[in-house]
């Protein structure tokens, strides 16, 4: 195992993790984006499974698809803005409409994070942290964040989260990246089978805010409880997948039944990704607003060219109840996991 550091535009560095088994995952320090991981096909063809800008550069200028970087303080949609924290309220900037999307126009996606890169015999990884101010965006708390990638040799690659603030704030942390297990994005995952361990999802407005209800997946195209291609989501014409983009942008609440929370698969390169989390659900984005002609590492961008599994818990919690909750008390530790594991189909 090793890390290769490397210098980028003359401000930024990205850090190459490797593994015994040569997978790689490379990682800015500018909004701790996953810039490519690299895992074999079940011809041992190593090719990337995340979207990436070809040019770094895009990375500061075009921040509307958040490409692998981290997202904070809280992910997802704020209806109108604002919150109240016992009785106290608080005003965000709004950055979509009148509502805010992941953390604001600075959000921690533009953060250039602090990285320790660390080596052990079982792993390799880099430590990122950031402090957030009091008052910055509008919410309360200083806040130390640090967020772990760690590869191992069985090529999982671990995100943790952990965070501490003064002041009891809302805090949703997650990671953007866009699965695509062609590799080498020679399609787009309309043919990526998907289980999830969710019976219900999050209804959504045709402004993408949650309405405060719980849908059951029963007989709909975001039952994935027995796994089902994207594609049919994408040609549905239900409400929830057209008002989505013809798609999904829900999130899922997991029921923790099944022993992974949610398995990617795409048969032509073999390729399998499970993800594992101690977090109670996960927003599902399918690109469907993924505008066309953006320069990607491996050729142009285009709907539905990325799967995203933003694990996390609901802002909708922040305006209704019944919803994982994204308050973290002052004083006490936010501490979450995702671990992603690439594999092969048998
Ligand atoms: C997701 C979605 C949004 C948005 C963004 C790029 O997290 O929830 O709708 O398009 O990504």
């Amino acid at each position: 195992m090793r890390i290769d550091i490397k210098d980028i535009l003359g401000k930024w560095k990205e850090y190459t993790l490797f593994n015994d088994m040569g997978m790689t995952v490379s990682v800015l320090d500018y909004g701790g984006i996953i810039t490519e991981i690299m895992v074999p096909d079940r011809n041992g063809k190593f090719e990337n499974v995340v979207l990436g800008f070809k040019n770094y550069t895009e990375y500061e200028q075009n921040h509307s698809n958040y490409f692998g970087a981290i997202i904070g303080r809280v992910a997802g949609r704020i209806e109108d803005a604002s919150f109240e924290i016992n009785n106290q309220p608080y005003h965000l900037e709004a950055n979509e409409g009148h509502h805010q999307l992941h953390g604001g126009s600075k959000g921690f996606h533009q953060v250039k994070w602090s990285v320790t890169p660390f080596q052990n015999k079982k792993a390799v990884g880099i430590r990122l942290d950031h402090k957030s101010i009091d008052g910055e965006g509008g919410y309360p708390g200083n806040i130390d964040i640090t967020v772990t990638y760690t590869l191992t040799n069985d090529n999982k690659l671990t995100l943790e989260y952990s965070a501490t603030s003064d002041k009891t704030t809302a805090l949703a942390l997650t990671n953007h990246s866009y699965f695509n297990l062609n590799g080498d994005l020679k399609n787009t995952v309309e043919n990526h089978h998907v289980t999830i361990d969710s019976g219900h999802f999050v209804e959504l407005n045709q402004e993408l805010i949650p309405t405060g209800r719980l849908i059951s997946v029963d007989e709909t195209s975001f039952d994935f409880r027995g796994g089902r291609l994207l594609k049919e989501g994408f040609e549905d014409v239900s409400v929830q997948n057209k008002i989505a983009g013809k798609g999904y942008d829900h999130y899922f609440v997991f029921d923790h039944h099944l022993e992974n929370n949610a398995v990617v698969q795409e048969s032509s390169s073999g390729r399998i990704m499970t993800m594992k989390t101690d977090q109670p659900g996960m927003v599902m984005y399918t690109s469907n607003t993924l505008m066309d002609g953006l320069e990607l590492k491996e050729g142009p961008s285009r709907r539905y060219l990325g799967v995203c599994l933003e694990t996390q818990s609901s802002p909708a919690s922040l305006h209704h109840e019944g919803f994982p909750s994204v308050i973290l008390p002052a004083g006490e530790c936010y501490q979450k996991q995702t671990v992603f594991t690439f594999g092969l189909q048998s």
